[in-house]
Formats: C-alpha cells, sequence, structure tokens
C-alpha cells in the first residue's frame, strides 16, 4: 500500500533530472543570514523566521491564507532551543558490555558522553555483528515515524537507505493514521480513499445541500500536512461555515470544529464507538421505507441482498432496527430516522475523519459509510458521496498542475563481503527503489506497525493478517528515528517491556524525548530549521515548492542525520557511502537535483506558460513557487468516471463494482470481520456488562501539538493544567467525584496510570473523558507517568485480524483526585535531561 500517493508522480518522472539544461550561474548561497528574515518550511506550514543576532526570535506563516490560526507555526525558537541532546551518549551498562548490556535498565541507567567518531564505530560494529550473529530478520528497523518535512531530510528513508544497503532489515506496512481503513477500503471500493484526493470544495460548496462531519476535527488535525502545509483547505470551511448549507456534526466530543460551527451546526454526540450501529439503523430505516436507490445498488454495487438479510435480523435473529441502535449508541430513534431522511432527500456529502476506526473492529465504520452512501445513490455525482480525506493535510482542495520534485529514496539491498560494498543484490530478487513515498515498505520482511510491541516480544508466533499468515521474526537490534514510539504506541507498560528485550537501541534525535531515553546510543540531530532542504506543499495538491533554508547554525554540535548514515557507511564498508551518496552528493548537491526535476518538468511543458529559473537563482530568492489549479482539478468528482461508465472504468476490486459484500473476505474465514458490514462490540465500551472501569477515554489528536511534537515548547503553558496535560470531564461526573477544575487527578486502569490536569466542563458528555495523545511518557518508580501520556492506558491489540490497526480510542479508565503515596515523587522531568547527560 503506497501511503501518499501523491508522490508516486514524482518516481516516473525521475529519470528527466538525468539532463540538467541550466546555465551555470552564480552559486547556490548558503550562508547564514544573522539578522533578518528567512523563509522556510516545516509540517506546520510556510513559514517566515525573523532571526536577530543569529538566532530566532519569531516565526509566523509566510502568507496569511484564512482567518482561523495556526499556534503550531509560532514555537520555532523552543524547537531550536529546547530540551536538546546535547551530545552522542551511550547507555552506561552497554558502553561497559555490549554484549551483555542489561537491557533491563534501559531508561533507568546511566548515560555516558562519548566522541562522536566513537559512537558511530560502535554502532557499525554493533549493527555488523547481530547481521552476521542473526541475519536480516534481527534488524527491526521500521521506524514508523512523522519526522520532519522535506526531500532530504526524510529521517526513516534515510535509515532504509542504510539498513538496505547494508543488507536488508525488518520494516512494516500500514500506519497508525489508518490502519483499519487503508486496508478495508481496497476490498470495498477498489482504493485506500484515505490518501486520495477527495471531490474538490468548489465542487461540494455549489452542490451539497448537507454535509456531515463524522467523527473529525479539522479545524484541528488541517494545521499541518505530512509534506508542508499549504493550509489550502481553512478557507473552505470557512466558507462552508457561512454557507447556509445544513451543517451536521456527528462527535461525542465538543472540539475546536464544533466551536468553529457554533450556531451553524447541529451536533450529535453518539456514544463513543458506536457509530456503526447508527449507521447500520439509517440503513434499516431506509430499507423499510423505501427511501434508497435501487438502481445505483444493482449497477454499481454487489452483494446488498446479503447484507439486507443482516439489516433486517435474518442473519442472527437481531434486526438492527432505529430502536436497537437508540440502546447502543444513545442517539433517539426518531433522530436516525430524520438523519437518514435527511441525507436521502439532500444532495449530502458524507465526510468522515479517521478517529472512529482507530477503535476495536475500526475496519466497520468505513465501509459501513460506503455501503450508506451506496443506499444514498449519489457516490459519483457532484457534492455527494463520502469523503475521508477531507480532515486531512488539505482534501479537497483543488490539485494544481506544476512540477513535483523528486526525494531521497530508500535504495535498495546491497551485498557486502570482505568489508567492501559489492553492490546492490539484485539476483536475489530484492525490490529496489520502492520508496518515493515516506510509508511504502521496501523492507523484504514486515508485520503491520501497530503489532510492533507483539513482535519484540513474540518472536516465531504467527499472525492472521488480511489473508496472509506473517510469523513474527527474532529483532534484537533496533535502529529509529524520526519517530516517538514510547509515547504513540499503546499500551505503554507492554511496550516498554518490548523495548527492555533487544540487546541494542540505537535513535536519532533532536530532543531527549521517552525514545530517546529508552535507547542504548543516541546520536543528537538537527532539527529542519538548522539544514537546508526542499519540500512540495500539501500533500494533494502540490500547490508550491519551497526552499526550506536554514535558518540559524547547528545547535549544540548536532548533524544532520544525512550526516550520521554517511559516516555510518564510512564505518561500515569500503565503497558504501559513495553508494549511499551516489558518488559524494552533498546536501545543496540534492536540493539541487530535486529541484531541477520539478523545474525540468515545467520548463518542457509549454502550456504552462511559467518558466522556472536556474536553481541557482531561485535557491538565493528564498521564495516558494505557487503553482495553480486547472479547471479540471476545479471540477473534480470522485467516482465520476466510474458512475458514467462502470465497465469501462471499473474499480479495483474483484467484480469492479463496490462490494458491501467482500468473497475475497468471506474465504478468510475471520470471526472478527465478516464478509459485510458488522456491529461488533468492542472490547471495551459503555454498553459492556461489567465494566472494567467507569470513563470511555477518547484520545484524540492534539490541536497544539503534533503527536508527540512541541510538547516542550510555550504552547504548553496555554494548555497544561496543574502542569499536566489536561483531562476533560463532565460537570456531572466531576461533581460526583469531587474533582474541581484544575485539580490533579490520577487516571488509571489495569494497564497503568497517569497524573493529568482536570478541566471541568461539557466538552465531553457523561462518563467520557478526552485526554490528547502525544504527552511525552514520563514515569516514575511507580509507574506513574507524570506528565499525562494517554497510550499508558490504551490497549494494544489489534482492530482484527483482517487489518490489524491500532485501537487507541477504545479505552476504559477510571479517574480520581490524586492522592499521593508516602514519599511519591511526582516532580514532572518529561522535558530534562536523563541521569548523566547535560
Ligand atoms: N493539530 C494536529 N493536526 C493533526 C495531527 C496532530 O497531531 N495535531 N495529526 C495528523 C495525523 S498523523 C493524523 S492521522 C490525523 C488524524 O485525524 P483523525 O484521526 O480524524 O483525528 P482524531 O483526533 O483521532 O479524531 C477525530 C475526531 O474523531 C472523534 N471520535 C473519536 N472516536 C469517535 C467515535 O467513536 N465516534 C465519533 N463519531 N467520533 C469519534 C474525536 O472526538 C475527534 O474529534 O490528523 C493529522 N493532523
Ligand atoms: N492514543 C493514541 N495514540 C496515537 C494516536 C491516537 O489517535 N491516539 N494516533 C497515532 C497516529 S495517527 C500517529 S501518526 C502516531 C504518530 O507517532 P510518531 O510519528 O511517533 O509521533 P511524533 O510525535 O510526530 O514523533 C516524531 C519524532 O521525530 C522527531 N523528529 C522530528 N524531526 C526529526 C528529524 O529530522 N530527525 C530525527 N531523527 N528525528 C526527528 C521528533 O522530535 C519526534 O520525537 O501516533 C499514534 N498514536
Ligand atoms: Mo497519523
Amino acid at each position: 500500500m503506497k501511503r501518499r500517493s501523491f508522490l508516486k508522480g514524482s518516481v516516473a518522472l525521475g529519470a528527466a533530472s538525468a539532463i540538467p539544461n541550466f546555465a551555470l550561474g552564480a552559486e547556490a548561497n548558503t550562508a547564514l543570514v544573522k539578522n533578518g528574515e528567512v523563509i522556510t518550511g516545516a509540517h506546520w506550514g510556510i513559514l517566515k523566521a525573523t532571526v536577530k543576532d543569529g538566532k530566532i526570535v519569531k516565526s509566523q506563516a509566510w502568507k496569511k491564507t484564512s482567518n482561523v490560526p495556526n499556534p503550531l507555526q509560532t514555537a520555532m525558537d523552543d524547537l531550536v532551543y529546547k530540551a536538546r541532546i546535547k551530545a552522542p551518549m551511550v547507555r552506561k551498562s552497554y558502553l561497559e558490555n555490549p554484549d551483555s548490556p542489561k537491557p533491563e535498565l534501559r531508561g533507568k541507567d546511566e548515560w555516558v558522553e562519548v566522541p562522536y567518531e566513537e559512537a558511530i564505530k560502535l554502532v557499525a560494529k554493533e549493527l555488523k555483528k547481530t547481521r552476521e550473529q542473526k541475519g536480516m530478520n534481527s534488524i527491526c528497523a521500521g521506524s514508523y515515524a512523522w519526522q520532519s518535512s522535506g526531500a532530504l531530510g526524510m529521517a526513516r528513508t534515510l535509515l532504509h537507505r542504510f539498513m538496505n544497503m547494508t543488507g536488508g532489515f525488518v520494516g512494516v506496512t500500514g500506519d497508525f493514521s489508518t490502519g483499519a481503513a487503508q486496508v478495508i477500503l481496497p476490498h470495498v471500493v477498489g482504493s485506500s480513499q484515505v490518501y486520495e484526493q477527495q471531490t474538490v470544495w468548489p465542487v461540494v460548496l455549489e452542490n451539497s445541500k448537507v454535509v456531515v462531519l463524522w467523527g473529525m476535527n479539522p479545524i484541528g488535525t488541517l494545521r499541518l500536512s505530512f509534506t508542508v502545509s499549504d493550509e489550502g483547505s481553512f478557507k473552505y470551511f470557512e466558507k462552508l461555515r457561512d454557507s447556509g448549507k445544513e451543517i451536521i456534526i456527528i462527535d461525542p466530543l465538543k472540539t475546536i470544529t464544533t466551536k468553529f460551527f457554533e450556531g451553524k451546526a447541529t451536533h450529535i454526540r453518539p456514544t463513543p464507538n458506536t457509530d456503526v450501529a447508527m449507521m447500520l439503523a439509517m440503513a434499516n430505516h431506509l430499507l423499510k421505507s423505501g427511501k434508497y436507490d435501487k438502481e445505483f445498488l444493482s449497477t454499481y454495487t454487489v452483494g446488498f441482498d446479503k447484507f439486507e438479510q443482516y439489516l433486517l435480523g435474518k442473519e442472527d435473529g437481531v434486526e438492527k432496527t432505529p430502536e436497537w441502535a437508540e440502546k447502543i449508541c444513545g442517539i433517539e430513534a426518531k433522530v436516525i430516522k430524520e438523519l437518514a431522511e435527511k441525507f436521502f432527500d439532500n444532495r449530502t456529502m458524507i465526510m468522515a475523519g479517521w478517529g472512529m476506526q482507530r477503535a476495536h473492529h475500526g475496519e466497520q465504520v468505513h465501509w459501513m459509510i460506503v455501503t450508506l452512501a451506496s443506499m444514498l445513490g449519489q457516490i459519483g455525482l457532484p457534492g455527494g458521496g463520502f469523503g475521508f480525506s477531507y480532515h486531512y493535510a488539505n482534501g479537497g482542495t483543488p490539485s494544481c498542475v506544476g512540477g513535483v520534485i523528486k526525494t531521497i529514496n530508500a535504495g535498495s539491498v546491497g551485498i557486502i563481503k570482505d568489508g567492501k560494498y559489492m553492490g546492490p543484490a539484485n539476483a536475489d530478487g530484492a525490490k529496489e527503489n520502492a520508496a518515493q513515498s515516506w510509508l511504502s515498505n521496501t523492507a523484504l520482511m514486515s508485520y503491520p506497525v501497530a503489532r510492533n510491541a507483539d513482535a519484540l516480544l513474540n518472536p516465531g508466533a504467527t499472525l492472521d493478517d488480511n489473508g496472509n499468515k506473517i510469523t513474527y521474526p527474532d529483532m534484537d537490534f533496533i535502529y529509529w528515528v524520526g519517530g516517538n514510539p514510547l509515547t504513540q504506541q499503546q499500551d505503554t507498560n507492554k511496550n516498554v517491556k518490548a523495548w527492555r528485550k533487544p540487546r541494542t537501541i540505537v535513535v536519532n534525535e533532536i530532543y531527549w524525548t521517552p525514545t530517546a531515553k529508552m535507547a542504548d546510543i543516541v546520536f543528537p540531530v538537527t532539527s529542519s530549521y538548522e539544514r537546508n532542504d526542499i519540500s512540495m506543499t500539501g500533500d494533494y495538491t502540490n500547490m508550491h515548492i519551497v526552499p526550506q533554508k536554514q535558518v540559524v547554525e547547528k545547535q549544540f554540535g548536532a548533524k544532520d542525520d544525512y550526516q550520521v548514515f554517511v559516516d555510518l557507511c564510512k564505518a561500515y564498508a569500503d565503497g558504501l557511502a559513495e553508494a549511499y551518496t551516489e558518488g559524494g552528493k552533498t546536501e545543496m548537491d540534492w536540493i539541487k537535483e530535486f529541484y531541477e526535476t520539478a523545474a525540468n518538468q515545467v520548463n518542457a511543458n509549454e502550456a504552462l506558460g511559467i518558466k522556472m529559473p536556474s536553481f541557482e537563482e531561485w535557491w538565493n530568492k528564498n521564495e516558494p513557487t505557487e503553482f495553480s489549479p486547472t479547471m479540471e482539478s476545479e471540477s473534480y468528482v470522485t467516482f465520476a468516471d466510474f458512475r458514467e461508465d462502470p465497465i469501462l472504468n471499473a474499480l479495483g476490486t474483484p467484480s469492479g463494482l463496490i462490494e458491501i459484500y467482500s468473497e475475497t473476505i468471506e474465504k478468510m474465514g475471520y470471526d472478527d470481520c465478516k464478509a459485510h458490514p458488522t456491529w461488533f462490540e468492542p472490547i471495551e465500551w459503555l454498553g459492556m456488562k461489567d465494566k472494567p472501569a467507569r470513563f470511555h477515554m477518547i484520545s484524540p489528536h492534539p490541536n497544539d501539538r503534533l503527536h508527540s511534537q512541541q510538547n516542550q515548547t510555550k504552547l504548553r503553558d496555554s494548555y497544561a493544567v496543574a502542569g499536566r496535560e489536561p483531562i476533560f470531564i463532565n460537570e456531572e461526573d466531576a461533581k460526583e467525584l469531587g474533582i474541581k477544575g484544575g485539580d490533579l487527578v490520577r487516571v488509571f486502569n489495569a494497564r497503568g496510570q497517569i497524573l493529568a490536569g482536570a478541566v471541568v466542563n461539557d466538552d465531553t458528555p457523561r462518563n467520557v473523558v478526552k485526554l490528547c495523545e502525544g504527552a511525552w511518557y514520563d514515569p516514575n518508580e511507580n509507574g506513574l507517568c507524570k506528565n499525562g501520556s494517554a497510550n499508558v492506558l490504551t490497549i494494544d491489540i489489534p482492530t482484527s485480524k483482517l487489518a490489524n490497526g491500532n485501537i487507541s480510542h477504545t479505552c476504559l479508565v477510571n479517574i480520581e483526585p490524586y492522592k499521593p503515596k508516602e514519599g511519591e515523587d511526582i516532580t514532572l522531568t518529561a522535558f530534562m535531561p536523563p541521569k548523566g547527560a547535560k
């Protein structure tokens, strides 16, 4: 599965860069601005930094695109100066004896500073040892990561390039974002939909009568992109708000989005994890009232007849009526019926986020939305159907036509003999150059990303996965870059056990994150503001090419990830660095090459009427190039071609049609994912018998961070409560428990315990709490996380055997006013260096 397929184009066009067609001009100027302004980019936008005496004093958006604020753009100074790792460090017991390094002391041991060259030699030596003794399948380098934006500085791809060339590694498939949806949807509609362009906003604004925002928080999540954000979609949400259209938000929580639409939208608040029951009831009502599009179902879908049996209760004796659903989801049967009819009677765009599928049996959610939309019969019509990425990057903003830059790739598996790099192992069937897109899997052996802790803990165990069986390898060497798995993976206490298993763990990090603290060897690396790079914007639009110019000097002796891997290559084998750098390319050589790929495309396309300058001229100007949409991209409607001719434009499913019933899935015979959308009770939810805890915890994406990124910045002052991550609790519940706003509380269940600061209001309904993911895990000696990392409490089991996605939003917890144990130390240490480090 290729994530971010928007980058696909750049693979095919890569060859163009071999024929540079620019006259030699002035040099590209890499001198730093000591006083003045610098344009650069990050996930959170094209940025303008103000530098005074060589220090960042301010950062803001390059250009304002809407009235929606984006505080993430304002903390560049803290991202450069705070919580940094200041030297290469090795864990004491590891340095003393790498063959018996006391892995149980990870996260507790002292750290010892070592010279950079010594750390490089140590990693090269120990990696070689593990490879020789245990083979490629002992190297865990999936290294799931949001890293930083940039075509060269992609830490994860740089790691994979190194690990491939030195002989291969164990990787991961899928991602945390859409683990369930990206696996089920190809079975249903033949493509992922979650990472594809949506019916564009101008079409929605012109044609949709009803717009549904189902489980999404776009005013928060659109603050960034995987590339550099162009913030393209905020202005469309502003237009939607002011359009007079009927807007329906379905989310248990009041969010920054429900507040944005205050007075302009209806807010429906189902019990968490029960939307599938609600959707089934809508489908049942449409069926019973005859308000559904039989012709669409018979022309464009397969299997409705079987699904119908289930809806009517002929399969399991339970009819999925609105009255049945009311008892599960808490939404009145009358409201469910009204909604269903409203959607049928009006051109309706069902937009859905991804939080709902980060839950037990998460596969069912998006499958059921497609099924419901099929009954409504509006798929492929302007402003009708469904869209699964309006809340991400800039889905629905019309795509631009111009040039697309090339990026660094993950190389291919190499052969090393007698200390010499012999070249790629093509003959052995290695996957070559497959990795233009950040999550495309270039590893020969891999498992689904959310199963990482399981895989480390259970070598040799087998896993059912989307019709295949995977046997976990025996991994003994982890190398992680650009990610923070100790905070992001579910069930931290299990994860900590997994991370204390292998012999060696190496991490490249900018900051002393919980993951860096759990390593044996740490390389301090630069933030993207301390190196030069280049990026496209906006994931779906390719609207700009952005010069990511270095803003300030490399701080605290940090090296670029690229430099670390080049130096590791030198220490690992003769000739390897040559291959890794393609004959010694420097940072600026790569950036120039990436730029010229795009510039050549633009200059060869006369119809565009744009002339791209030489790289040197472009770089020295330090200004993004902006491309425009076309008439065609401004009227793009998803599935329009399929609707026009389902035979000529067949979907990529076995039948070529929308599969409401999948024979492929039927053949898998899974008990936890049947052949049609099904309501399954989650392992923990409010409607279960014998609840293990009282509150359903939703751990959504934080508005004022990117996961764990920026937790150490000044933005934290605006949301931390009692010095911890805030937890939102309903007023009535708080009263019952004797909790007041501002109180320090303990949140706990059988898996773990954290401290948090109480916010008491009606943002959460009764018996539901909200605690955003991403607070840096900071355990004390009792395993109490003093900062409030949500994943200490979440469950680490798969969505189902089909997709093996994570189930972050399925979790029950208890909460109580914090009563300190005798002598318990709750001093926050999340942002401090560990023992032995400066
Ligand atoms: N500011 C900011 N933006 C981000 C990110 C970030 O960390 N910070 N992360 C980025 C990434 S990597 C991703 S994957 C996307 C994530 O995008 P999403 O997965 O869509 O984001 P979430 O916040 O997990 O969930 C969205 C909404 O779903 C709701 N929800 C949860 N459970 C249920 C349920 O059972 N039913 C219903 N109806 N609603 C439910 C939540 O309350 C929340 O408001 O965001 C991206 N954008
Ligand atoms: N409970 C719960 N858990 C979740 C989710 C949820 O909804 N609820 N969402 C999940 C989702 S969708 C995602 S995508 C994951 C995100 O999980 P991660 O990708 O692990 O999250 P980040 O916090 O972005 O971690 C990025 C790390 O890379 C570092 N970094 C940045 N730039 C560079 C660089 O240039 N080089 C190096 N070496 N390091 C760099 C940053 O300092 C940071 O520590 O979390 C998942 N976890
Ligand atoms: Mo994500």
